[in-house]
């Protein structure tokens, strides 16, 4: 240990995560970023009752009363979006997008909020102020002038409310196209596409009020101390009832291990803390099929012996496909599932008894589970997990798919969606009058790649950081630049606007916090989060610009000045968006009296079929699925390749960098490190702290990441982790989930080397 101490940057940390570090954290976070004044009664409006829904997370609130201010990271969103700081264009007038470009990501966002709408000028190389109604003329008239509506992405981060999102696949639809690139291809697409085939609906079907009445959990590629720290309360409580919960991950996470829950008195004033996981199993990255397969098989081991570990009633009544699973796992050895997890016989049999004891059992899981070339399977093998003992649908079990951003469940539930069904498209055709594109569009893997061979000429991006959240930057940012037409509608400057194409706009909105005012008055938006609960969200915080736009009344007006002969009346919608809201009642089943409902405090909830065993499969039952073998990989690499996948820090919200710590994982002040097995080291012969290089194995073309400080770390031996987005350079766009489109961002293929001698 003593040699880990001589790198810079890199110390253990010891202590539980939450406690009195968070609150310290989140101090300084409203300190760097606001008026210290204005941000407590800020933050206690939080995801209350009238607030605003927190931007960070999709995890659920009981009753919408969450105590916020001990909640770091959504402190950290939201004192992100409500800085004082400013990006005006007297700052642009300062910084031409060339020298933007050279800036790191972290200050591209620091700089603030962005204030006017801009419009790039090759000449001077710099954003220019536009007026709204200019800018809208121009964007319409572009995309009138292409060949066909399929030369457009319209894509969308899910941090847009229902409302934009509904009206922004309503501008493309009257358009003519279907191409639908989001966020959630890179992210839960597996679930999506998974779940209706295994339970009939592409949603978890648990409840806060299950994780109360839950004896057993699983928790399977996921890290919620820092992505869903508001889920830590509820697991510190189920630990406290001494439910086990069993973790699987490559990396030893500070916050499944002992967490401190800043709201309990009596830990806080003590320094103690819980332990959260009751076994903590180090799976192989991409080793999960394995895992889950072993669970399984063991489980039916002990079934054929007692008889009762698999729930017998509920596999004849309400499932298909339980003896081909039966078989497929007979047919699959031990010995495949110790090497491919990397775990032992006998601890996926201890599981499988665990699991059999209990009666009422939850899997939480997260990106470790689906962005992976098998993550579809992933997750119908999650699902079969349950239904062996028919966890789904009875209280304190079901299945809890830890979304991403905030909405980015609501988004897909109002037709962001690159393969619409015809029941929407027709609904669509009956309420506007207009025929909407049948063919299926583009995700996100496919836009970029039209956009790489230039067939794509246009591209809108409602929010998010496209080019710098996708695979192989420099096909990326190439094709970006190419574009004969991109809009970023986005609160702070990323790298994305800057990649600057024919024509570029920068359209600033409005964030969650502030006021949005519109001619019926204020406005609430509605998003829904993990849970599928519904709820008005209404910004309490003086906009940060009175420039500023709502992306819907932007979305708006860029249709309007598109379509002059649409159905659509765009502007009285943008009046009072309980309009917009009767128009997704009318159109998308489960938003009955949408209205109303949203003004109950706590909103609804969407109709989750599956939580009354009602399964919306062809069969109508639930199915099992088979996956054959143990590899995930769909070519077998040699076995000196390692698995390299790409992390979160603590202090970051994707492409968007707070800070350069990463606190519960030891690392200060830098993210250039690549954790490693002490055991992987030592195989090559590299010491703690030793520089190598990184390259991508059997790529079609050469992806390198050079000069990175290789660290010890308790991973999985096999299994290296790097950060995202910087380790972007590594993923090949084109090694992607064949039956969901979702980059393998966690099982990417590498060899490392000792770095080259270079004359600096
Ligand atoms: N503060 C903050 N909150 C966020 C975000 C953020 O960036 N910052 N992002 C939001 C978004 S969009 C999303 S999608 C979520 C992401 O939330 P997470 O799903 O927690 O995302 P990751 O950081 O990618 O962490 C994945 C975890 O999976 C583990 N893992 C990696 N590979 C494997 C594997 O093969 N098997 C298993 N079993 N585990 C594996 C990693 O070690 C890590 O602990 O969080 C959301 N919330
Ligand atoms: N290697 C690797 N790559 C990954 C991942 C990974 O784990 N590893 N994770 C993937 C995942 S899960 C996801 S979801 C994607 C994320 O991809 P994106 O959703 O595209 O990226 P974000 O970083 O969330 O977007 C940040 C930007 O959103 C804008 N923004 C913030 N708030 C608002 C708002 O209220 N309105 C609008 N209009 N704009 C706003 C700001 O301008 C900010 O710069 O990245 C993916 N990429
Ligand atoms: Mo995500």
């Amino acid at each position: 240990m003593s040699q880990r101490n001589k790198v810079p940057g890199v110390r253990p940390y010891d202590g539980p995560a939450g406690g009195w570090g968070a609150l310290k954290a989140t101090a300084q976070a409203v300190r760097r970023q606001m008026d210290v004044v204005e941000a407590p009664g800020l933050l206690l409006r939080t995801n209350q009752p009238a607030g605003f829904d927190c931007p960070g997370c999709a995890w659920p609130d009981k009753e919408h009363r969450s105590t916020f201010q001990f909640c770091e990271n959504g402190a950290k969103a939201v004192t992100w979006e409500a800085t004082s700081k400013r990006v005006t264009p007297e700052f642009f007038q300062q910084h031409t997008v060339s020298s933007l470009l050279e800036l790191p990501d972290f200050d591209l966002e620091n700089f603030g909020r962005l204030t006017h709408p801009m419009a790039y000028d090759a000449a001077t190389d710099t954003f220019q102020p536009i007026a709204w109604e200019t800018a809208f003329a121009r964007i319409g008239e572009t995309l009138r002038g292409l060949e066909s509506p399929d030369e457009v992405e319209f894509y969308t981060s899910g941090r847009a409310s229902n409302e934009a999102a509904y009206l922004f696949q309503l501008f493309a639809r009257e358009l003519g196209t279907n191409n639908f690139p989001d966020c959630s291809n890179m992210c839960h697409e597996a679930t999506s596409v998974g779940l209706p085939q295994s339970i009939g609906i592409g949603k978890g079907t648990v409840s806060l009020d299950d994780f109360d009445l839950t004896d057993f959990v699983i928790s399977i590629g996921h890290n919620p101390g820092t992505n869903h720290p508001r889920m830590m309360g509820t697991l510190h409580e189920v630990a406290r009832r001494k439910v086990p919960i069993i973790v699987f991950n490559p990396l030893r996470e500070r916050a499944l291990e002992r967490f401190a829950d800043p709201q309990n008195v009596a830990e806080m004033a003590t320094y103690g803390s819980t332990d959260i996981a009751s076994s903590y199993y180090q799976v192989k990255a991409g080793g999960d099929v394995a895992a889950l397969k072993g669970i399984m098989k063991a489980l039916l081991a002990l079934d054929a012996r007692d008889g009762d570990a698999l729930d017998h009633a509920f596999i004849a009544e309400h499932t298909l496909g339980f003896g081909a699973l039966a078989a497929d796992l007979a047919a699959t050895g031990w010995p495949d599932i110790e090497r491919e997890s990397g775990l032992k016989r006998v601890d996926l049999e201890q599981v499988a008894r665990a699991y059999a004891k209990s009666t009422a059992a939850i899997v939480t899981y997260g990106m470790g589970i689906t962005q992976h070339n098998t993550g579809t399977a992933n997750v119908k093998l999650i699902a079969d997990l349950l239904l062996l003992r028919g966890n789904i649908g009875k209280p304190g079990a079901g299945i809890c798919p830890l979304r991403g951003h905030s909405n980015v469940q609501g988004n897909r539930t109002v037709g962001i969606t690159e393969k619409p069904g015809a029941d929407f498209l027709r609904r669509l055709e009956e309420v506007f009058g207009f025929t909407p594109p049948r063919e299926r569009g583009h995700d996100a893997v496919q836009a970029m790649q039209a956009m790489v061979r230039g067939t794509t000429k246009a591209l809108i991006c409602l929010g998010g950081n496209l080019a710098v959240a996708m695979p192989d930057p420099e096909q990326c940012f190439t094709a970006m630049k190419r574009l004969r037409l991109s809009v970023h509608l986005g609160t702070k400057l990323n790298r994305s606007h800057l990649l600057v194409g024919e024509e570029t706009y920068l359209l600033p909105v409005l964030g969650r916090t502030e006021i949005d005012l519109q001619a019926g008055g204020p406005q609430s938006v509605t998003v829904e989060d993990s849970m599928s609960m519904v709820h008005a969200s209404a910004g309490k915080l003086k906009p940060a610009s009175e420039f500023l736009r709502s992306e819907a009344a932007i979305v708006a007006g860029m249709a309007r000045a598109t379509l002059p002969a649409s159905k659509v009346n765009w502007l009285e919608l943008i009046d009072d968006y309980d309009r917009i809201r009767d128009l997704i009642e009318r159109t998308i089943p489960g938003f009955d009296d949408y209205n109303r409902r949203i003004r109950v405090p706590g909103g609804f909830r969407m109709p989750l079929p599956a939580t009354e065993r009602t399964w919306n499969t062809p069969s109508g039952k639930a199915m099992f699925s088979v996956f054959p073998g143990v590899r995930e990989r769909y070519e077998p690499w040699p076995d000196d390749v390692l698995r390299l996948v790409t992390i979160r820090s603590h202090d970051q919200y994707n492409t968007t960098i707070y800070g350069m710590d990463d606190r519960y994982r030891g690392v200060f002040g830098r993210r250039d490190v690549l954790f490693m097995n002490a055991g992987d080291l030592a195989a090559h012969g590299l010491a703690h702290g030793d520089l190598v290089d990184i390259e991508t194995v059997s790529s079609s073309r050469r992806l390198r990441l050079e000069n990175i400080t290789a660290i010890e770390y308790n991973i999985a031996r096999g299994s290296v982790a790097a950060y995202y987005p910087e380790a972007n350079v590594l993923v090949p766009l084109d090694y992607i989930d064949k039956e969901c489109g979702t980059p393998s961002y966690k099982s990417i293929p590498v060899r490392i080397h000792r770095a080259a001698a270079r004359v600096t």
